[in-house]
């Protein structure tokens, strides 16, 4: 006997590749709810590749009773107008947007990093995915964090303009096609040109001059990996359709040579260290579109600070950093808590 799976926004960039994970990696899943708003009901959607279809479903309509786990992918109001109701159905949910994941009472997870966490989901039947960002920063920090406490992280990122959803991706092409003939790039999601330009602003201001982006960095990894740990983040969007970068420097309270790093990453859960210090030795985004990995390169001693290092990491923002996550999220939820026979 498998699982009876619902998956929220399943038409939508993340909610997609939930089906196609959910597929690839051979959930055991007797039946595969699609869900959507009731613009998308009745649609037929393809599981990834392969030539399943699912018929969307309303999800005005829809019942949670008799469901195990829901997969949440249509952001924070849908998961404020539905992901109570169906938890008290008794239906866990896996959420993906950032309406849960500072309540204490909603564990926080990436399972690579603190899959124990995740026994404290009872007290609400919700368990929250981070932000894209920090998901695949903290698979980097942790093997690092176990060897060598971290003291402090400064990371720039590179955001693929997918984080933003379809029709980000439709407004990056569209400009670029428009500058490339001669014609106006006009802005509509985002705030200024992002054809041939990148843009250090996602999500809203807060009152420090710092973003919403950035503070979750800040925030999550706190829950995630260790709240003593500072974390100081320039979030920025660039022209790439998917696949989130990272420049992170880290400073540890005990020396550790770039060498030593290596050897750790190398050996650590959901880490490709692809890092041959030579033209072409690292990896770029358009690499990690598609897999699983967080890929890391790059991997320096800082000489501006004590125990010093400094690495590049890329990863599939709508896979590890939100797709992949959720499903690894049900995969752990399955072994620690809700076995089928
Ligand atoms: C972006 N990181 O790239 C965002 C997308 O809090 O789940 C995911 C937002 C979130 O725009």
């Amino acid at each position: 006997m498998g699982y009876r799976i619902v998956v929220v926004g399943a038409t939508g960039n993340v909610g997609r590749e939930i089906l196609a994970i959910l597929d690839e990696r051979k959930f055991p899943a007797d039946e595969i709810a699609a869900v959507a708003s009731s613009r998308s009901a009745g649609e037929r959607i393809t599981i990834g590749e392969s030539d399943k279809e699912l018929k969307v479903r309303n999800i005005e309509h829809f019942d949670w009773a008799g469901w195990d786990i829901a997969l949440f992918a249509a952001g924070s109001e849908v998961s404020k107008k539905y992901a109570s109701a169906a938890a008290k159905a008794g239906c866990t949910v896996i959420d993906n947007s950032s309406l849960f994941r500072m309540d204490p009472d909603v564990p926080l997870i990436v399972p690579e990093v603190n899959p124990e966490a995740i026994d404290g989901y009872k007290a609400k039947n919700i368990i929250a995915n981070p932000n894209c960002s920090t998901a695949q920063m903290v698979v980097a920090l942790k093997p690092l964090h176990d060897n060598s406490k971290i003291k402090r992280v400064v990371v720039a990122t590179y955001q693929a303009v997918s984080g933003a959803g379809k029709s980000a991706m439709d407004e990056l092409f569209q400009q670029s096609r428009d500058i490339f003939v001669g014609d106006p790039a006009s802005p509509e999601i985002f705030t200024k040109q992002i054809a041939f330009n990148v843009i250090p602003h996602i999500d809203s201001f807060l009152e420090d001059g710092s973003t919403k982006e950035e503070w979750k960095m800040v925030a999550e990894t706190k829950k995630i990996l260790d709240p003593k740990i500072k974390v100081a983040a320039t979030c920025v969007r660039v022209p790439v359709f998917v696949g989130h970068s990272e420049a992170i420097n880290i400073e540890f309270e005990d020396e550790i040579t770039a060498e030593e790093a290596q050897d750790i990453l190398r050996e650590s859960p959901g880490i490709m260290l692809v890092d041959k210090r030579e033209d072409g030795g690292y990896v770029t985004p358009v690499e990690c579109v598609g897999d699983y990995a967080t890929f890391v390169s790059r991997v320096r001693e800082d000489s501006t600070v004590d125990n010093g290092i400094q690495l590049w990491c890329v990863s599939d923002n709508l896979r590890k950093g939100a797709a992949l996550n959720a499903v690894q999220i049900a995969e752990l939820l399955g072994r620690r808590h809700l076995q089928k026979a």
